[in-house]
């Protein structure tokens, strides 16, 4: 679908398919002597793999120090430098839930409780037909690896167009607004580290598939509520896992004059469901025909 018709204009007409396991070659980006994520019978491989279960068992979320080469973050930084000019804003006033104001609700309750987002996306349809991010997005080894580290499978690639795999971008004062993600896993590799801030603080699993715990989250939103935050100082070249469905997040305030930049290659477990149309519209500035068409009953019952 040409982008024009969303108003956008400069937009590329890029819709680049996906590079064949044959074209990615995984050393282009990984130091597989440290991190030989391709070799199944590697002893490295299956610590690190029981290390990254391990916490996110134990934290919600694991973190991996320098696992992207240094010179695939150089190419990741200087495409999204690139593609500055395609970096939006889209809504600013946003409730973790990415749903409309409810007035007839509590004043009290979470999905009453807005936030300002000044941080930016660059959307996945934007990224360039050699696009280093991709190739590690369609790397069915990573897909495996990142599968055996959430110990949960099959996991898929997002259908979802503009946020399966986008840069966010966060310049000085920008902040990223407490949420919920739509989707259920994120990896995110730090590209670029603002001078300071931008921590990635989140409070592991406060709500279930069965439960929304409104009365926990609403502690965290209007009381302040620190006791369970964690905070994750990321470092460029990191890699986190991430389960953003249940674990309420943000990123707090950057500043500086290095923007904060942040790969997300996001997978699911419903390779067929993008996000809803209005979290689309909020997040990454359009619905397209696809987030209609495909607004499908959520096999959980949680808000999104
Ligand atoms: O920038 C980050 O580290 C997190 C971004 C995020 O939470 C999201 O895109 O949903
Ligand atoms: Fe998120």
């Amino acid at each position: 679908m040409p982008n024009s018709e969303h108003g956008e204009a400069h937009s590329p007409t890029i819709h680049a398919s996906a590079f064949a396991a044959a074209e990615i070659q995984l050393d282009d980006f990984i130091d597989l002597e440290q991190f030989p994520i391709h070799d199944l019978t590697s002893s490295k491989r299956k610590e690190l793999v029981a290390a990254c279960r391990q916490d996110l068992v134990d934290y919600g979320c694991s973190h991996v120090p320098q696992f992207i080469k240094p010179s695939a973050i150089a190419a990741m930084s200087a495409e999204a430098h690139r593609l500055m000019p395609y970096a939006r804003q889209a809504d600013a006033r946003i409730n973790p839930y990415l749903i409309a104001e409810d007035t007839s609700l509590s004043e009290r309750d979470p999905r009453r409780f807005f936030e300002t987002r000044t941080s930016a996306f660059i959307n996945s349809d934007h990224l360039e037909p050699q696009s280093l991010l991709r190739k590690i997005y369609d790397s069915d080894v990573m897909v495996h690896f990142v599968a055996e580290c959430l110990n949960q499978g099959p996991i898929y690639r997002w259908a979802e167009p503009l946020g399966r795999n986008p840069y966010s971008v966060m310049h000085n004062g920008d902040y990223f607004p407490w949420h919920f993600d739509g989707n259920d896993f994120t990896v995110s590799i730090l590209v670029q580290e603002s001078d300071s801030g931008g921590d990635f603080e989140y409070v592991p699993d406060i709500r279930s598939p069965k439960d929304e715990r409104f009365d926990e989250v609403a502690k965290v939103l209007f009381d302040g509520e620190r006791s369970r935050i964690r905070v994750l100082p990321l470092k460029t070249g990191d890699l986190q896992l991430f389960k953003g469905r249940y674990s309420i997040h943000r990123v707090t305030k950057t500043y500086g004059k290095k923007a904060r930049i942040i790969a997300l290659p996001t997978y699911v477990t419903n390779p067929y469901l993008v996000n809803r149309p209005h979290h689309a519209k909020a997040f990454y500035g359009r619905a397209l025909d696809i987030h209609h068409q495909r607004d499908l009953a959520r096999l959980d019952q949680l808000t999104d």
